[in-house]
Parts: C-alpha cells; sequence; structure tokens
C-alpha cells in the first residue's frame, strides 16, 4: 500500500472541550448550564462539522469590492465569501451577540454568550470582527442614553432574525490616527438643516459591511486631542441602498483575517447623529472598546485551542519513525506546553467576561470596577501574544503540512498575527495600563487583593510552589512599580510591556491554580494541577531590574 497521510479531524467542539466544560461546571449555576447545554452542544456541532467543512471549501474566497457597474455608476458593492454569509446567519439565530443582551441569566449572560463565540469563531475565518463591534455598538448606545438611537439600533444589534440583525462598523482608525486616535482629522459640520455631516478619511473600517457604524469626527471649532472629537452614530446606506456621501476607496490588503471586508472609506458630507454631545469622543466610545478587546482575548483563546484541537488529533495519525506522534514524549511535552499557555489564557479572558457580565448588571463594587477596567487592557494584550505564540507552534506540530496553504493550517498563525495588533497594540495597552494605575491607587491594590482571594482557597501540596511562584511575582511587580515611579516617567515607559505582561501571567496562573484545587477537588480531576504547575514553570514574572 502506498503511503497515505490522513488530515486532521475535529469532532464536537463543546463535547470535546474539557476546559470548557469544567470552567461552566465550576462558575454558572447547574439549572442554568442544563438549560444552555443543548445550544453549545448544537454551536459546537456546527463549528466541528458543517461550518469547519464549509471553511474548507471557502478557503481561497475573499470579499470583492466592485466600485463601477457595467453603465458607470458608481456602486461600491462589497459581495461577501459564502462562509461568512453563512455565519451572519448562524450567528443571528444561535444568539452569538444577542446571548449577552437577552438578560435571561442575570450577569452570566456574558458568560454564555462568550462560550458561544469562542466556540463559533474558529470556524468562521474571524467572523467574530464584526460581531464584536456590533456587540461594542449595542453596549455603547445602551450606556450612552440616547433613547431615539436605542430604539433605532440596538433591537437589530440584538436580533436572533437574521432578516433583522444588523452588524455594527467601528471606524475609529484614521491615515494620521492609528493608535493616537486624538490626532484624528474627520470632521463634522452642521449643514443647516439639523444634520452633521462627516468630512474626512477612514483608514481602516472593518467589516465595511455593516448596517450602522459607530465613528468619531471633531465638530468644527472644537479643540484639539481626544477631548475634542465627538461620537457619531452614522447609517452608510440610505433606505434604497446606496451609499450616502461615502466612497469605498480600496479594501486592505492584509496579511490575514482576509475575509474581513476592511476598507479605506471617504467621507464627503455623510450624514450622522450625534450619541452623546459634542466633545469627549474617546471617553464616549470607551465601552466599545472594552467590549471588542474582550471578544480579542475570546478569539484568542479560541484560536489556540482550534490550534491544538487540530495538532492532537493528528499527533494520533501521524506516524513518523516507528510510532505515531502521540506515542513521542518529545512531541507531547511540546504540545502539553501549549496546552497549559492556552488553558492559562482561557481563564483569564473568561474571568475578564464574568467581570465584564456583573459590571453590565451593576453588580460589582467598586474595587471590582477598577479592577476589570485594568484587567481588560491586560487580559487582551496577553492573550494576543500567546495566541501568536501557540500557533506558530502548531504549525510547526504539523512539520511541513503546517506550512501549507491548501491544509488551512497557516491561516491560523496569519489571523492570530492581527490579535496584538488591533484594537490596542501591545505597548499601547501597557501604556493604557499604567494610566489606569496612576490615575488610582485603589487599582493594584484591587489586582493583589484579586489574587489573594483566588489563593486562599488553594491548599493542594500540588499547587503549593505554584502558589508562591504568583506571590513572588505580585511583590515584585509592586516594587519594581515604586522603583520606577521614583525614577521617571520614562523609566516607567519603557518597563510598561513587561510589567503589564507580568500582571496577565501572574493573574492567569492565579487563576489557573484556583481552578485546578476546585477540578481535584470537585471533578477528582488532577489534570488542571498538572497544566498549572507546567505554567507556573514558563515565565510567569518578566520583569527585568
Ligand atoms: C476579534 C475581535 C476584535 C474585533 C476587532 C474589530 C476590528 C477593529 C479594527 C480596529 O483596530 S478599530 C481601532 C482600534 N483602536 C484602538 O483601540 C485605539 C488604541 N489607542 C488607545 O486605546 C489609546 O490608549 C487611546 C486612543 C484611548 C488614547 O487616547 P487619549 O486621547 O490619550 O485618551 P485617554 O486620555 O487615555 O482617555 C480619554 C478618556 O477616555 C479618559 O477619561 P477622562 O476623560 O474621564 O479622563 C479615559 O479614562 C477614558 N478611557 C480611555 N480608554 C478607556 C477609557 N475608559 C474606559 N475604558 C477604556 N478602555
Amino acid at each position: 500500500m502506498p503511503f497515505h497521510q490522513q488530515p486532521p479531524a475535529l469532532g464536537n467542539q463543546y463535547e470535546d472541550d474539557s476546559v470548557l466544560r469544567s470552567y461552566l461546571k465550576r462558575t454558572l449555576p447547574r439549572e442554568m448550564l442544563n438549560e444552555i447545554e443543548p445550544s453549545l452542544i448544537e454551536m459546537g456541532r456546527l463549528a466541528g462539522g458543517d461550518l469547519y467543512r464549509m471553511q474548507l471549501a471557502d478557503r481561497i474566497n475573499e470579499p470583492v469590492l466592485t466600485q463601477w457597474d457595467a453603465w458607470g455608476e458608481r456602486i461600491d458593492h462589497i459581495e461577501l465569501t459564502p462562509l461568512w454569509r453563512a455565519a451572519e446567519r448562524i450567528a443571528a439565530e444561535h444568539g452569538v451577540v444577542a446571548a449577552a443582551y437577552e438578560g435571561k441569566y442575570g450577569s452570566n449572560s456574558r458568560t454564555y454568550q462568550s462560550a458561544l463565540a469562542y466556540l463559533f469563531t474558529p470556524s468562521t475565518d474571524i467572523y467574530s470582527c464584526p460581531l464584536a463591534m456590533t456587540d461594542g455598538a449595542a453596549r455603547t448606545l445602551l450606556s450612552s442614553g440616547n433613547q431615539s438611537l436605542i430604539d433605532r439600533a440596538v433591537p437589530h444589534l440584538t436580533s436572533r432574525d437574521p432578516g433583522t440583525f444588523w452588524t455594527s462598523g467601528q471606524w475609529m482608525t484614521e491615515l494620521s490616527g492609528g493608535s493616537d486616535v486624538g490626532i484624528s482629522e474627520t470632521v463634522a459640520r452642521p449643514d443647516g438643516e439639523g444634520v452633521w455631516r462627516l468630512y474626512g478619511r477612514k483608514w481602516f473600517t472593518s467589516a465595511a459591511t455593516s448596517q450602522m457604524a459607530l465613528t468619531l469626527a471633531r465638530p468644527e471649532g472644537n479643540g484639539p486631542g481626544g477631548r475634542g472629537l465627538a461620537l457619531f452614530y452614522v447609517e452608510p446606506r440610505d433606505d434604497s441602498g446606496r451609499l450616502q456621501k461615502i466612497k469605498i476607496d480600496r479594501l486592505k490588503d492584509k496579511l490575514g483575517t482576509r475575509k474581513v471586508p476592511t476598507a479605506e472609506l471617504t467621507l464627503d458630507g455623510t450624514p450622522a447623529q450625534l450619541v452623546k454631545g459634542t466633545t469627549d469622543g474617546v471617553r464616549n466610545i470607551a465601552p466599545l472598546l472594552n467590549i471588542t478587546r474582550l471578544w480579542n482575548g475570546i478569539s484568542a483563546v479560541s484560536l489556540m485551542r482550534r490550534g491544538l484541537a487540530l495538532a492532537l488529533d493528528y499527533a494520533n495519525r501521524r506516524t513518523a519513525f516507528g510510532t505515531t506522534l502521540s506515542a513521542k514524549p518529545l512531541h507531547m511535552d511540546t504540545l502539553a506546553g501549549l496546552q497549559s499557555e492556552f488553558e492559562a489564557a482561557f481563564h483569564l479572558a473568561f474571568f475578564a467576561a464574568e467581570l465584564t457580565g456583573r459590571s453590565e448588571t451593576m453588580e460589582l463594587n467598586e474595587d471590582r470596577t477598577i479592577l476589570q477596567r485594568l484587567l481588560i487592557p491586560v487580559m487582551k494584550l496577553t492573550t494576543g501574544k500567546q495566541a501568536v505564540a501557540v500557533a506558530s507552534e502548531v504549525l510547526e506540530a504539523f512539520g511541513g503540512a503546517g506550512f501549507i496553504e491548501d491544509t488551512g493550517i497557516p491561516t491560523l498563525l496569519r489571523d492570530s498575527q492581527v490579535l496584538p495588533i488591533w484594537e490596542g497594540t501591545t505597548n499601547v495597552l501597557s501604556l493604557d495600563v499604567l494610566k489606569v494605575i496612576g490615575r488610582d491607587d485603589r487599582a493594584l491594590l484591587a489586582f493583589t487583593e484579586a489574587i489573594h482571594s483566588l489563593l486562599e482557597p488553594v491548599n493542594s501540596p500540588g499547587l503549593l510552589e505554584a502558589k508562591a511562584t504568583v506571590r513572588a511575582a505580585v511583590e515584585h511587580a509592586v516594587n519594581w512599580l515604586k522603583i520606577a515611579k521614583g525614577e521617571g516617567e520614562s523609566r516607567m515607559d519603557a518597563g510598561a510591556r513587561r510589567f503589564a505582561l507580568t500582571l496577565g501571567r501572574t493573574m492567569e496562573l492565579a487563576l489557573l491554580i484556583n481552578h485546578a484545587q476546585w477540578s481535584q477537588a470537585n471533578e477528582a480531576d488532577t489534570r488542571a494541577i498538572v497544566m498549572a504547575r507546567r505554567f507556573a514553570n514558563s515565565g510567569i514574572d518578566l520583569i527585568t531590574d
């Protein structure tokens, strides 16, 4: 028989995921889990079955921009790929945004929705991008208090009916702007008939096919910086489907997220409505950023999980040097290291979802509110870096096959690479972390107290060394900050990334230890202990003196 290599296969992505299942068992009331489990099983089935097959079949398709019709009329039509058209329908029907807004499970609604998003994302080539912005727009409008916009848009953004479901764009990035949103150049002028009109170029507008967008522009005469910007609501097309004074100049030619129709837009009198006053645009769009950053983290762990599911399955199929890869200690040791990174990241991303859920139902006290503000950027930057590192190793776990496009595996690395870049780069978010801590002394205290309460119930002998690692890393971070503060701003800034990543990895380890203790006591399972011990030895404290 000639040699024949079987490709990796996926099973039900919920049923096969012991990390997700054990976490949900710990954090959700039993009746709630019983109630939502059928929908998670169904999403797991789709993600490992029909959607995954569709994803492989759709591999080379990309969105296409047609600027002119045959008769010379400017139409700027973007045709999405079949996978993305199906993804929009499935996302609506399964409530991948809506579950967070239906209020059925109180603050746990956000955990449920994050679990759906986590299962859905890896089989849809980053359809999580428009969903993240949609979710963020719904949250931003709800917190704006602008009732007419809430009535107009939120029922669409949170609909389960594909016929009425809308997605939202988030038009922030400008040629001048990038990370420094405060230097955005788009201006807003009232047209004398009660309508604001926007003029400018938006340089990186993800998912340009959305039915609405939130964007920033500077009302003429306003001062500089983020304070001088205002937050606007835009519906890009009129009732007949024509773009309203918007030109789609081109689609971006990106390293990854190739299915996302990211566009450059020119706004030339686009009608818009103020969302909340004529200033403080950056502050007013912040609720959106916190939601999309949460999605970024959930997407990061979901891509890590997908890579590992494929690599583990392949390890049982691939024979080389006389045995399967799964019988080779070095290969399995390598995968175990990746699994521990994934599990640590998983617990941090879902902890951020828990805090978000409780903030949405007004159940966070002041300390936890500031902890949430601190942890969102910490979580986003930490998990983004882990996703790229894990994806790179996953490709290698397939040998040459991992480098070959029609296996579908290289996409994992390309798509992961965007996660540390968009929604705030690692460095910009590290500086944001310093700003949060600098603004409010309680932030770091809330962090250390959260760590202590996670470690408090841990007494398993197998976890004591890892527990000591957490304590030492926290102490080092607190001391570094004290010393760096005394040495001036440039010393602080230079160390910001190492500091923020140390906070992230330390919180990950504390959460993993806490879960491992629970899992041993309640599930008689010591697997998470092994993962925690392993993660504890893979670089938690990254601060250099
Ligand atoms: C897969 C899922 C992901 C889906 C992604 C979808 C595709 C998206 C494509 C994009 O990349 S969209 C663009 C994303 N761009 C960014 O994320 C911008 C990154 N830059 C920053 O985050 C900067 O830190 C920032 C622009 C916010 C800095 O600008 P400023 O003008 O120096 O703001 P500053 O002073 O830090 O904050 C202004 C106010 O907002 C302050 O409040 P006060 O006015 O009361 O003092 C801040 O406290 C508040 N603020 C800022 N960030 C906040 C926040 N409040 C709450 N949460 C936050 N995260």
